[in-house]
């Protein structure tokens, strides 16, 4: 049996509404998470949302609520958007929940006994837009002048009273875990970047606040709440069933679990130096895999509030359709670079991908049939042609769950377009609306060899369109037990020899038009 796989996104900063790089983010993961279903394996998929520190507490502040009536309605956006998209999560969760304050003392208490605590006074440079101190040498000048931080958000210098955890002890220990697991850390340029600044030597970490009481408090230090990165990353821990359900967390976060996160490139260094230390501090299992995709610019341009070029995924979900939404997010940009959208690039794709390639073979195979055979599943006679069409079509589909394990969704779809092609460029050649008075059992022949063939393109995309190739396999009829990725099950004949009749088809992509604002 393959290993149990825990994958996650990150949780989302509920400061303000998703915006598209979350969706991004929910999309990518929830494709890993599907096709490995599809597999067969056991799959926990957590996603949620990072509701304390000192941000939120200043939003709700402005607002004139509290963090928790902030939260509680920003949280349900987050909620709201995944599950328009098809997010198939496990498991939402949300760090203000009790189950996760347990988690999050518990983690805390495993680092002290573990000599990793101890009090201190901390000062430097702090980004509350960060959530992170910087070092002095760090900082960048902003045009005005001002000091900040290497994200370009400003930085206050601060004086507190705070809990350390010894950083500084795991520098050995993290350049060898990054030797033994060459796969640690995703793609290989994010990794040199963590290797040259851990080799550059680590010091201790500030991981408690006074300033302020919206977070996890610290065990035993009621005035102190955890530093929100402390709090935030044990999030992954709760969903498996930390401290208390050692059977769950034997299953998803034990030494046989494949662990996955997926992440966006600036908290790598969370991800890769500070998590994996907590956990080896609290003498936890570490993830296997850490992949810090790109970020999403629009037109080219990095989204922000003040130019009010903030993509809302609701909105291009709803003009252009989920499926073309998360075949084009996994489909334009290489997984790992950064890349751009704009509503031409989005009609553009699915109009030529989604809607010609492959939404036409199967509106044009699939009326034909039901036209002229009244809807009866045509008569399979293989030639050599048909044959080389589904092995063409069959190598690509074993591809696919490949590169989706792999984190490479643009090669899967890459493979899955060429077999689209090769399917296009079958039918003309055959053009079996010409056979039809002149030789209609070859006719059958070419008809069945696409039904098989639309049928297994369909299944092997259906982690990035769900709906839309459900909707199509539940329409040709295709069982449940031919929907995986595996050995391939002989449903045609028995379908066909069941007396299946074929309903006219709707078209799966009708053709996208620019929204005018766009034009
Ligand atoms: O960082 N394109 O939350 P967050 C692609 N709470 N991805 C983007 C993006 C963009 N334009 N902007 C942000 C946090 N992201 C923390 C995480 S995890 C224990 C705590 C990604 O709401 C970003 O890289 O700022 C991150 O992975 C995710 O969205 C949430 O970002």
């Amino acid at each position: 049996m393959p290993k149990p796989l825990t994958i996650t996104t990150a949780i989302a900063y509920p400061n303000g509404r998703p915006h598209i790089g979350h969706a991004y983010e929910a999309i990518a993961t929830d494709v890993f998470a599907r096709a490995a279903r599809m597999m067969g394996r056991d799959v926990f998929f957590q996603t949620g949302t990072d509701e304390h520190g000192l941000k939120v507490a200043q939003t709700a502040r402005g607002l004139g609520i509290t963090p928790r009536e902030f939260v509680d309605e920003m949280a349900s956006y987050f909620k709201e958007m995944d599950d328009l998209l098809g997010i198939s999560y496990d498991r939402f969760i949300r760090t203000s929940e009790p189950v996760h304050h347990a988690a999050s003392q518990a983690i805390w208490e495993a680092m002290a006994a573990n000599g990793d605590l101890y009090l201190d006074r901390y000062e430097g440079w702090y980004s509350v837009r960060d959530e992170a101190y910087y070092d002095e040498s760090e900082l960048v000048e902003g045009t005005d002048g001002a000091k900040l931080s290497p994200q370009g958000t400003p930085v206050e210098w601060t004086v507190e009273e705070s809990w350390f955890f010894r950083l500084s002890n795991y520098q050995d220990k993290l350049l060898a875990l990054y030797a033994e697991q060459p796969d640690f850390i995703q793609p290989e340029s994010r990794r040199n970047e963590i290797l040259r600044f851990v080799e550059g030597g680590l010091r201790d970490l500030s991981v408690s606040r006074t300033s302020f009481d919206w977070g996890v408090k610290v065990p035993g230090s009621p005035d102190h709440v955890m530093y929100v990165w402390v709090d935030a990353l044990t999030n992954y821990l709760t969903g498996c069933g930390y401290p208390d359900d050692t059977e769950r967390m034997a299953r998803y976060w034990g030494p046989e679990s494949d662990i996955v996160h997926i992440i966006g490139k600036d908290i790598v260094r969370f991800h890769t130096v500070y998590w994996p230390a907590f956990l080896m501090s609290a003498n936890l299992p570490l993830p296997g895999k850490i992949f810090g995709h790109g970020f999403l610019l629009n037109r080219g341009e990095k989204m922000s509030k003040s130019l009010g070029n903030v993509a809302d995924p609701k909105e291009l979900a709803e003009a252009f359709g989920v499926d073309a939404l998360r075949y084009f997010l996994l489909a334009e940009v290489g997984f790992g670079n950064d890349g751009s959208y704009s509503a031409e690039a989005i009609v553009h794709r699915t109009n030529t991908e989604l809607g010609n390639a492959f939404g036409n073979l199967a509106q044009r195979t699939l009326s034909f049939i039901a036209k002229n055979l009244e809807g009866r599943l045509p008569e399979p006679a293989a030639t050599a042609d048909d044959e080389a069409l589904l092995a063409a079509v069959r190598e690509a589909v074993t591809d696919m769950p490949r590169a989706f394990e792999k984190l490479a969704p643009h090669e899967a779809i890459q493979s899955w377009l060429r077999a689209c092609y090769a399917c296009n460029a079958y039918i003309d050649a055959q053009a079996p609306w010409a056979l039809r008075k002149t030789d209609p059992a070859r006719m059958e022949a070419v008809l069945a060899t696409l039904y098989v063939a639309i049928a297994e393109l369909a299944v092997a995309i259906s982690p990035v369109i769900p709906t839309s190739a459900t909707a199509l396999l539940d329409h040709m009829g295709v069982p449940a037990d031919a929907r995986g990725y595996g050995e391939s099950v002989d449903w045609y004949e028995s379908l066909r020899a069941g007396g299946f009749v074929l309903a006219a088809p709707k078209p799966l992509f009708p053709r996208l038009e620019l929204p005018a604002e766009a034009e």
